[in-house]
């Protein structure tokens, strides 16, 4: 089946390629009277946008988003969102010499051998562009996560290659191209970035993501649990080779006695457990943590094979982010508001009648 829809009930489905007319998305299921106007995706489609440093992509698109339908007189009205923003910037050229070669690292290779035809102009549907969409659904799963239950998503990039963050202040994270909590380190990742993309070769990263004020509750043992259903939407951006959710792989080498977060009537003393036990949110700050590999199209020679099996060398000119993982971070703060808002709405289902008796619910303690 093809799998181009995330989410049950708040269902995102994306389509479009990085150098055809257009992408977009169809936001079914939001529920009815939520105020969206055009104006609202400005603001985080910027964040993602390439070309606002020298440090990304040159490529200049606008990222106008045009609402074509499911919004009347500036509300949602129940039926689909659909959201439509049109390629103005695709220099196709750039790709004509690599069309029948398949990049090492890159996903030329595997579209090929699924689907025996692939469209090379920019990437495709493989290309970094099919994040805009999701970012533009993931506003509208924001506003309504902050208007019916006060939830605040805030990601930063927690490590660029072996560079990691000395101090942690998130009032700085937006005020710096690299969404870095740590001003003081902003020059450093100049450096480094301007070094890297004068030698031609590209870097890894790793960004974090917080979620506050979810509700305990949320998530659904056993095959639709939150830190699963995160995972698998953090996983299926571009360019992800690995997912945590609190301490997670650090919990190979705890004991128990360290990785359980004790309970007390102010609330949890730690939260290794990113603020998920057994797939349900706990109250405390849900943490997710996500690996972004190093693009692979460079202007470094590299030896590959084209489509009928002859041994070419490879060299990718164009525009391309020397760190993908520089613009991610409002790409994973959109998958993580689309699985909250998917998992709100199947809670409500299922849930939405049930009576807890009052006890304490411990509030979140931050680590
Ligand atoms: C990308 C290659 C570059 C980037 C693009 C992602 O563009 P092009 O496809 O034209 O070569 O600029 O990113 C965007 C255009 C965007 O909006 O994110 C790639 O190979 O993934």
């Amino acid at each position: 089946m093809a799998s181009n829809t995330y989410g049950k009930l708040f269902a995102v489905t994306t389509f479009g390629e990085s150098h055809g007319p257009a992408i977009g998305c169809v936001v079914d299921g939001c529920p009815p009277g939520l105020e969206i106007d055009a104006a609202d995706f400005r603001h985080d489609l910027e964040r993602r946008a390439t070309g606002k440093s020298r440090h990304t992509s040159a490529r200049h698109e606008s990222d106008e988003v045009e609402i074509l339908s499911g919004v009347y007189e500036g509300r949602s009205t129940g039926t689909p969102i659909a959201l439509l923003i049109r390629n103005t910037d695709a220099r196709s050229r750039d790709y004509a010499k690599i069309a029948e070669q398949f990049r090492p690292g890159h996903a030329d290779y595997t579209y090929w051998h699924k689907y025996g035809i692939r469209d090379p102009r920019g990437g495709g549907r493989s290309s970094a562009r099919e994040t805009t969409m999701r970012v533009a659904a993931g506003v509208i799963a924001r506003k309504w996560l902050a208007q019916r239950h006060g939830i605040r998503i805030q990601g930063f990039l927690s490590q660029l290659g072996d560079i990691r963050p000395a101090s942690m202040d998130l009032s700085v994270v937006e005020d710096n191209p690299f969404f870095w909590p740590d001003a003081a380190q902003v020059p450093q990742l100049e450096a480094y970035m301007d070094a890297l993309r004068k030698s031609g070769d590209s870097v890894g990263a790793r960004v974090d993501v917080w979620a506050d004020g979810v509700p305990p509750g949320w998530g659904e043992p056993i095959y639709g649990k939150l830190d699963g259903e995160l995972a698998g939407a953090l996983m299926s951006i571009n360019a992800v080779k690995g997912v945590e959710i609190g301490v997670g792989f650090g919990a190979v080498t705890q004991k128990g006695s360290e990785h359980r977060d004790q309970l007390g009537p102010d609330g949890f003393a730690s939260n290794h457990a990113g603020g998920i036990l057994g797939g349900i949110s706990s109250g405390q700050r849900v943490t997710c943590s996500v690996a972004f590999k190093p693009t692979s199209s460079l202007r470094l020679p590299v030896d590959s094979l084209d489509i009928y099996g002859n041994t070419v060398e490879v060299v990718t000119t164009g525009r391309h982010d020397p760190c993908v993982g520089i613009r991610a971070t409002p790409i994973c703060e959109a998958m993580v508001a689309a699985v909250l808002m998917d998992q709100a709405l199947r809670h409500r289902a299922q849930c939405g009648d049930v009576e807890v008796p009052a006890i304490p619910t411990p509030t979140a303690i931050p680590g």
